[in-house]
């Protein structure tokens, strides 16, 4: 029996040994150790035994238990080890390899017009307000003075989805629903920037462009006047164009302003002596404004014997042009890198 033992341990420490694999060494443990297990095996016919030999053979099975144990932990901790030293071998980071640039997106260029815009009108008081793109032709023209069957409503060829719902042609229906939604009927000072939609698409005109409009609605006594809406405009454009322009008002019409205005600025090409860009003219137009129709303060719940104000709406295509002196719209929309590259800036 005793030889019996120690055969089985030597057979066992010869295979622990010689394994460098731990989930061998795991299966040497139950072949051995486990329930089933060489050495288990003997203890349990231990039965057989003399009660002499009982304690013997049950200390020495239970001796070469230990010793075969104590073997496969110690080869156990040696393999996690040389495992773990592999690891760390095959994964050490090379420091001194170049980084992988990361690609950073930049400012589209009517983003930054936007941006500064709003900044600019926040500093003078106005809200920034926004509304849906999927407008009702009641907030895109009924409410701007514009009814079904109007003229004006032939200069807008527009995107309609229903018989109510278009692609709004104008941020103006925005300042309607501003106006609308102040229950309260107090003064309001608002801006609205934002992407606007029209059925053309030639060599000057894009399907989608953006637009800037603003809105000052105050107490009739307050006496908002054109002197006001001369002032602002022409802080607006000095302040994000260039401080050395002038500008000029010429009468024209729009449906929700009266009397309205055309609103020019000296050609930043030429400096006003006439190019082929102004058609020899020196002015660009760049804006429209006038005094807010009594019937649009009117549609939109303030009484036009009390309150009074103005309106202007611009491009933002053609603003950042002068902005950035872009010789062609296209470039605002073809997303060529080289282009947006130039804007990608920190100031
Ligand atoms: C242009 C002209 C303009 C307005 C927009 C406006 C809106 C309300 C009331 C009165 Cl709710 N006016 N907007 C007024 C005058 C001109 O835009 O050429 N836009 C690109």
């Amino acid at each position: 029996m005793q030889a019996q033992i120690k055969t089985i341990k030597e057979k066992a420490i010869h295979e622990i040994e010689k394994t460098e694999d731990l989930k061998i060494l795991n299966d040497l443990r139950v072949k051995y150790l486990g329930k089933k297990g060489e050495l288990t095996l003997i203890l349990r016919g231990m039965g057989a035994l003399s009660p002499e030999e009982r304690p013997i053979i049950g200390s020495a099975v239970n001796k070469a238990k230990e010793e075969v144990e104590a073997l496969i932990i110690e080869k156990e901790e040696k393999l996690e080890q040389q495992e773990l030293n592999k690891k760390l071998q095959e994964e050490t980071i090379d420091i001194t390899l170049p980084s992988t640039k990361i690609v950073r997106g930049s400012k589209h260029p009517v983003n930054r017009v936007i941006e500064e815009i709003e900044d600019l009108f926040v500093s003078m008081g106005y809200d920034v307000e926004v509304g849906p793109e999927l407008e009702t032709d009641e907030f895109c023209f009924e409410r701007l003075n514009l009814p079904k069957g109007h003229p004006a409503r032939d200069m807008q060829d527009s995107f309609y989805i229903t018989n109510e719902y278009l692609l709004r042609t104008q941020t103006s229906s925005v300042q309607a629903r501003t106006m609308l939604k102040n229950t309260e009927k107090t003064p309001i000072r608002m801006i609205c920037a934002g992407k606007t939609y029209r059925r053309e698409d030639d060599a000057t005109h894009s399907h989608q462009f953006s637009q800037v409009e603003g809105l000052v609605v105050d107490y009739k006594e307050r006496n908002v006047s054109l002197a006001d809406l001369k002032g602002t405009l022409e802080v607006f454009v000095k302040r994000l164009i260039g401080e050395n322009l002038d500008l000029r008002f010429r009468p024209s019409y729009f449906p929700f302003t009266e009397p309205s205005y055309e609103v020019d600025v000296t050609c930043f090409k030429c400096s006003g002596k006439g190019c082929p860009l102004c058609k020899q003219t020196g002015w660009i137009e760049i804006l429209g404004a006038g005094i807010v129709h009594p019937n649009v303060l009117r549609m939109n719940g303030y009484d036009p014997d009390k309150f009074s104000g103005f309106a202007f709406g611009t491009g933002l295509e053609r603003l950042a042009m002068f902005k950035y002196g872009i010789t062609d719209m296209r470039y605002l929309y073809t997303n060529d890198v080289r282009f947006l590259k130039q804007f990608d800036r920190k100031d």
